[in-house]
């Protein structure tokens, strides 16, 4: 009697103490929330015993699946040897010296790598790095930001200002002065008439114009995810990337590639910005640098930034956890596992190539105004009417209906708005992308009755 480890004890004990990010907690405590067990491959255990599809990588981040004993060892044998040390005071460690010439060796040209824990402490490193670099090369005035609208860079004050979330700026009296959000690159949301190539030289533009208003001269850099995956996997037409970095370098504006969910592989190249064939300054990392096993985020820097800031004296930031030893072991596994079984070739090649020709076949559904996918990154949009590209009136409510289906099907989607995601770890076998993909059609159907039935459609 009074078993604590019961489905409703933990629920209620939860429901108690917890306070859980980005959730309206008075719903949650009243619909209960999920527990997950356990973990193995792609798969998830509940506390009820069954067995979930993750087709979202934890957090888009559990690259490798779960369950590698690998890095498992690698964190518990570094524990025993040396559970902490510091990275400040002339010091490093065996692992932080491994993580970080494992980075130096990923991407030409950047050979040196900051540690945060997080990305959100990665993108506030980025803002004071970034103004720190141009205050070096006699430029103190370059300390604006340019960033976008529906971007996600974290949740930290400078990581939640970079981002363009506006109910998140809304909370808490964001942005900070001296960041301009500009049009993101969603030919689908917001393209109208154009065609996608001229709807990418339009949001391109925007950048221009948003640098020519302020003046180059006060414009530090220029900050976006390769494809903005929070904001609903939106891939930018093939113009974007290239006409932004000629608007960037055409006005010395840094260009910032936000890798925290692109990086480590999830487009089928080592970096987003590869995938898109665009050269970035700086590079935000975090998730799957350690495939989620243990927290850990940083800062890739050119070697022409590193140089710089190297000649300027001491760069005063840096976190008690920077280069955590133990993290840094989880990175080197996860890294080395990520190499050794070719993982990045698999996803451009091989189960990348597979799930798209399956999940593009969803855009068939009456319910689905495009489907898109690059590399293990795959989107939906739920429309009412596929002709007009039109959106719901209750533009969040038909992306939780169809995730909460998915979910009584055996499988993890994410929805943004009416947009349902996917972001499968890159172990995902062919079978296992069947079943998501005929979990994800199903989970279509019952939105569609369930839509019927409300009159939205
Ligand atoms: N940049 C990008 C592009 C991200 O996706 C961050 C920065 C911040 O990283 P940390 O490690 O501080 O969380 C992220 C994180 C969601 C969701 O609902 C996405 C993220 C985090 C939490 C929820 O899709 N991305």
């Amino acid at each position: 009697m009074n078993d604590p480890t019961t489905l409703a004890a933990l629920r209620a004990r939860d429901a108690r103490h917890h306070f859980h990010p980005n959730t309206d907690m008075t719903a949650l405590n009243a619909e209960g929330t999920r527990v997950i067990v356990r973990g193995d491959g792609v798969w998830l255990t509940d506390a009820e015993g069954r067995r979930i599809l993750d087709g979202f990588s934890g957090l888009w981040n559990v690259a490798v699946g779960y369950g590698r004993r690998e890095i498992a060892d690698a964190v518990y044998q570094q524990m025993l040897e040396l559970p902490f040390y510091n990275t400040f005071f002339k010091s490093t460690t065996m692992p932080v010296i491994e993580l970080a010439e494992m980075l130096g060796q990923l991407l030409p040209g950047f050979t040196r790598s900051f540690f945060t824990n997080s990305g959100s402490e990665g993108n506030d490193t980025i803002i004071r790095m970034a103004r720190y670099y141009w205050k070096l090369r006699g430029k103190p005035e370059k300390t604006a930001f340019i960033a976008r609208r529906n971007a996600y860079h974290g949740s930290t004050v400078g990581g939640a200002s970079l981002g363009g979330m506006e109910y998140m700026h809304k909370q808490g009296n964001l942005p900070i002065p001296g960041i301009v959000h500009v049009q993101q690159p969603y030919w689908w949301g917001e393209g109208g008439d154009m065609s996608p190539s001229e709807f990418g030289l339009h949001a391109a533009r925007q950048v221009a114009h948003a640098i020519d208003k302020l003046g180059a001269e006060n414009v530090a850099a220029f900050i976006g995810e390769p494809i903005q995956g929070a904001g609903g996997v939106i891939m930018p037409p093939d113009t974007y990337w290239p006409e932004v970095e000629r608007i960037c370098r055409e006005r010395d504006v840094l260009i910032v590639s936000d890798e925290v969910i692109c990086g480590f592989g999830r487009t089928g190249a080592w970096f987003g910005c590869q995938h898109y064939g665009f050269k970035p300054d700086l590079i935000t990392f975090a998730k799957n640098v350690t495939s989620g096993y243990i927290p850990l985020g940083g800062v890739m820097l050119s070697d022409e930034i590193a140089d710089v800031l190297t000649k300027g004296g001491a760069f005063w930031h840096g976190f008690t956890t920077s280069g955590h030893p133990v993290a840094c072991a989880a990175g080197v596994a996860n890294l080395g596992i990520i190499q050794r079984e070719g993982l990045v070739d698999r996803v451009r090649d091989d189960i990348g190539p597979y799930l798209k020709q399956r999940w593009m076949a969803l855009a068939d559904h009456p319910l689905v105004g495009e489907a898109r996918m690059v590399g293990l990154l795959g989107a939906l949009e739920l429309t009412p009417d596929q002709a007009t590209r039109a959106r719901f009136a209750k533009f969040d409510e038909a992306g939780t209906i169809c995730r909460d289906f998915a979910y009584q099907r055996g499988l993890v989607l994410r929805a943004t708005g009416s947009t349902m995601l996917t972001a499968p770890p890159y172990i995902l076998s062919h079978e296992e992308a069947d079943i998501l993909v005929e979990r994800a059609a199903a989970a279509l159907d019952d939105t569609a009755v369930e839509l019927k039935r409300r009159g939205w459609v």
